[in-house]
């Protein structure tokens, strides 16, 4: 049982009395942070199983769909949900009642575990069971915590199999469509036993800190698999913004960070402003890192960051480079523990330096809810991740785009997050999204979707001073030939952008 190893074994151990979790809340009650040790994480875990099994009446296998913001709390639902024999079916907290409803529908919900602030949209999701309700429930609602106050006593962990699942992870939906994800106790154990031993090489000391949502397996690792399985400790935000995930680093005095490209862009105009001389090592992962951001970021803090691409199917990193072996431009190499490499279209390996679809094996490739998907994207224990990669001479793996997202125009081939990075060097761009735009004589063109920097203002002027900027980086034939100013760009709650909204939007100004 996951549960066991990562905290039961914890506190036996002699670790009770260590700090675990620390919630630091949001708005209003900023400042007022909390913090559990091993062994207070350890009591609470056990009443909310003591809860599933007894009053809600969970036999194992059951499946509990868990939503909240990050918090202490929401780490012990889903650890309670692992050592009860049951299955968590967590969900990013903005998702709205149509998502819901699909993987409610998909997943086969038998209870519901939701912060009171988040119950409301549930009401609206036909078919899932009454929610319990944690954190100040309303008039009504059915609490959690008043459940938890009955049970005080140890609760004596289901007696799992290593390949009995405890988590169905759903995709973030970069597609629009989230995919359910299914794993065992063993994958739980065996992620924290990869990226965060090897190429983190984190330890009891670490403080770890960041903005993935518990429901986000890069979150789930990160935040709270991760620092357990090596006896450190974890800083949860609620509400996570550039700002305040700064001002926690330095009140905390965090060693080790988590957090998408997006949010160490902003961090990096911010970082100044903090003392973050804790800050050992950080982490970025969920979409390419771009150049320009890992420059800014090493300007502002002297920190090297370990770039790490990750899926929700592998459950979490599987590619990466930190210290010596980091190399600018590309994502690293494979984690011990997992094999890489990169196919053709029929599915022969191709030498260096050529592109082609990234196939990964390793100790944790998932099981589909859907069958078809299992059946074109799991080949012989390979998982296809729907990424274009290439290698270079030796060995490191350098990412191109999706392999969707690739843009084909008048026969050439040009991956969108290679014209962002070089937007992103122009003073004057904040963001940007580079898409392929239907076209009938080209088949498609680059469009590019740019989020100006305070100060500057949209004009054809800086529209064509930005296509004579990435002319002049890159081969020219990959320039925008469309602008579009944004206010903002559409992405997931995980720091995604979400290519597919560009490309439904209306074109080019
Ligand atoms: C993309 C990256 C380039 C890539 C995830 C760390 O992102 C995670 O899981 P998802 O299922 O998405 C997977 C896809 O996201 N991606 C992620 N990291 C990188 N592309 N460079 C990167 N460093 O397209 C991948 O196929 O939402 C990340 C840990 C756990 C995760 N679930």
């Amino acid at each position: 049982n996951c549960a066991v190893e990562l905290l039961d074994r914890a506190v036996a151990a002699g670790h009770g009395a260590r700090p675990a979790l620390t919630g630091a809340r949001a708005g209003a009650n900023a400042g007022a942070d909390t913090t559990w040790t091993y062994a207070q994480l350890l009591d609470q875990v056990d009443r909310i199983a003591h809860v599933l099994r007894g009053p809600l009446g969970l036999v194992p296998g059951n499946r509990v769909l868990l939503r909240g913001a990050n918090t202490p709390l929401l780490a012990a639902a889903i650890l309670a949900v692992f050592k009860a024999g049951l299955v968590a079916v967590p969900t990013m907290p903005l998702l709205r009642a149509r998502e819901l409803a699909v993987i409610a529908e998909r997943a086969r919900v038998d209870a519901v575990l939701c912060a009171a602030s988040l119950c409301g949209e549930l009401d609206n999701v036909p078919g899932v069971p009454r929610p319990v309700c944690f954190g100040a429930p309303e008039p009504g609602q059915e609490s959690l915590e008043a459940l938890m106050a009955c049970h005080d006593a140890p609760f004596a962990a289901c007696d799992t199999a290593a390949i009995d699942v405890c988590l169905i992870a759903f995709t973030s939906g970069t597609t629009g469509v989230p995919k359910g994800t299914m794993h065992f106790h063993r994958d739980v154990l065996a992620i924290c036993d990869c990226f965060p031993r090897h190429t983190l090489r984190a330890g009891p000391d670490d403080l770890f800190i960041g903005t993935p949502p518990l429901a986000f397996t890069f979150g789930l690792g990160g935040l709270l698999l991760f620092p357990l399985r090596v006896g450190a400790a974890a800083v949860l935000l609620e509400k996570p913004t550039p700002e305040l995930l700064l001002a926690a680093i330095e009140r905390h005095r965090a060693t080790v960070c988590f957090t998408a490209p997006t949010f160490y862009r902003q961090m990096a105009a911010l970082a100044p402003r903090f003392d973050l001389s804790s800050l050992a090592r950080t982490v970025s992962a969920g979409e390419a890192l771009p150049l320009a951001t890992r420059q800014a970021w090493q300007d502002a803090t002297g920190l090297r960051m370990i770039d790490g691409i990750g899926a929700t199917e592998m459950l979490h990193i599987f590619i990466a480079a930190a210290g010596d072996d980091i190399r600018p431009g590309a994502t690293g190499k494979p984690v011990p523990g997992y094999r890489a490499c990169i196919l053709d279209g029929a599915g022969k390996p191709v030498g260096p330096g050529v592109v082609g679809r990234l196939a990964v094996k390793g100790p944790t490739g998932c099981r589909y809810l859907a069958d078809e998907r299992q059946r074109d994207y799991v080949v012989d224990g390979w998982n296809l991740t729907g990424d274009a990669y290439e290698m270079d001479a030796d060995g490191y793996f350098i990412y191109r785009s999706r392999t969707d997202d690739m843009i084909i125009s008048a026969g050439y081939n040009i991956a969108g997050p290679e014209v962002e990075d070089a937007l992103l060097r122009h003073p004057a761009v904040a963001e940007c999204g580079v898409i392929g735009r239907p076209d009938a004589e080209r088949g498609q063109v680059v469009e590019a979707h740019v989020v100006l920097q305070p100060g500057h203002a949209p004009s054809p002027e800086l529209a064509c001073q930005l296509q004579e900027f990435v002319k002049a980086q890159i081969a020219p034939y990959k320039y925008p030939r469309s602008v579009v100013f944004a206010q903002s760009l559409p992405r997931t709650q995980t720091g995604k952008l979400q290519r597919f909204r560009l490309r439904e939007q209306g074109g080019a100004a």
